[in-house]
């Protein structure tokens, strides 16, 4: 080759290249993330999850944090499309409002996967919903205590957000197996968010109002409000999980560090680890299947017996 003919190519090969690096296009796919909130460690799981599953498949992922705001997360998937990303995931605060942008999600033919709660929406809107079940999680612990106690048992309830799946469900579920004993018994419920602030303060009201030799077990929707309700029955001068049985559902490291101190008596677990599953979901909806409506995360059950320091030592979240 001559050394003009080099330097043509050189030459051309740069004004090639040119309008490419110019163009700030983004390679590859962009996967928006409507998240909820941050409310505790079982939604940070979740949240980081989804982020280290994006980047080990170099997936561009837009990430937005409603911070419990239901209109805020709306506005988040309009954005989403607005954008026009190739695809969104959903962790939906509450269970109603969805329909309008699920719609215009559909018509801009952007796949939607939800993940960890549900929608009351009609399920030609989105793609699929990869979650626990959350009837089942709360009918487990229900069966738990009464097989654990002599049936009769008066019960408090820390109930999740309200209107969420998981506050919806594990309500449902508990309530179904507590109904098959007619000693056990309910005596208040009250919304703690999830949080563990709110798990406390709505406790710390039940002992004062109804009395700390009443109340024999706390049913709570997740471990952090179980984890304030313990504090708010220490506080008290009553031993949890022993004065007061405390069952709880998520399987976060504290809450299964509180049933290794023999504070929280048993727990099902609900794994918040749905990056991998999430991602599997995108990347087939982008190759054009179709996917089943729902995937269900399978949980187990801990409590003092089933539960030993080295499996926390491997715990994830
Ligand atoms: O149990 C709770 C979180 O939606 C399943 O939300 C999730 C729940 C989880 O705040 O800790």
């Amino acid at each position: 080759m001559t050394a003009t003919r080099v330097r043509f190519l050189v030459i051309l090969s740069a004004l090639i290249a040119l309008p490419l690096t110019g163009c700030q296009k983004k390679q590859g796919k962009t996967v928006g993330f409507a998240q909820e909130g941050d409310e505790n460690a079982w939604r940070m799981a979740e949240t980081k999850s989804v982020q280290a599953e994006a980047a080990k498949r170099a997936i561009n992922l837009s990430f937005a944090n409603a911070q419990g705001d239901l209109q805020k997360q709306i506005n988040a998937v309009r954005s989403f499309i607005a954008q026009r990303v190739d695809a969104i995931i959903l962790a939906p605060k509450v269970e109603t409002g969805w329909e309008p942008v699920l719609k215009e999600a559909k018509d801009a033919k952007i796949p939607v996967v939800l993940i960890d709660r549900g929608v009351s929406a009609d399920p030609d809107l989105y793609a699929t919903l990869i979650e626990s079940d959350f009837v089942e999680e709360g009918r487990r612990v229900g069966e738990w205590l009464a097989g654990h106690t002599s049936g009769d048992v008066n019960i408090v309830e820390l109930e999740g957000t309200a209107g969420s799946a998981p506050a919806n469900d594990r309500k449902k579920g508990f309530d179904g197996e507590i109904a098959k004993h007619p000693n056990m018994h309910i005596l208040a419920s009250q919304d703690g968010n999830f949080t563990r602030e709110k798990g406390k303060e709505v406790m710390t009201n039940f002992l004062l109002t109804i009395g700390k030799d009443k109340i024999n077990a706390v049913y709570a929707h997740n471990d952090d409000m179980a984890l304030g309700a313990i504090q708010a029955i220490e506080a008290a001068g009553k031993k949890p999980g022993k004065d007061i049985m405390v069952v709880s559902i998520d399987g976060i490291h504290d809450g299964l560090q509180a049933i290794l101190d023999g504070k929280i008596n048993c727990i099902c677990e609900c794994n918040p680890l749905l990056g991998p599953d999430a991602f599997d979901a995108v990347e087939a909806l982008l190759h054009g299947k179709t996917l089943e409506k729902k995937m269900v995360e399978k949980d187990q059950l801990f409590d003092h017996e089933h539960l030993t320091k080295e499996m926390l030592a491997d715990r994830k979240y």
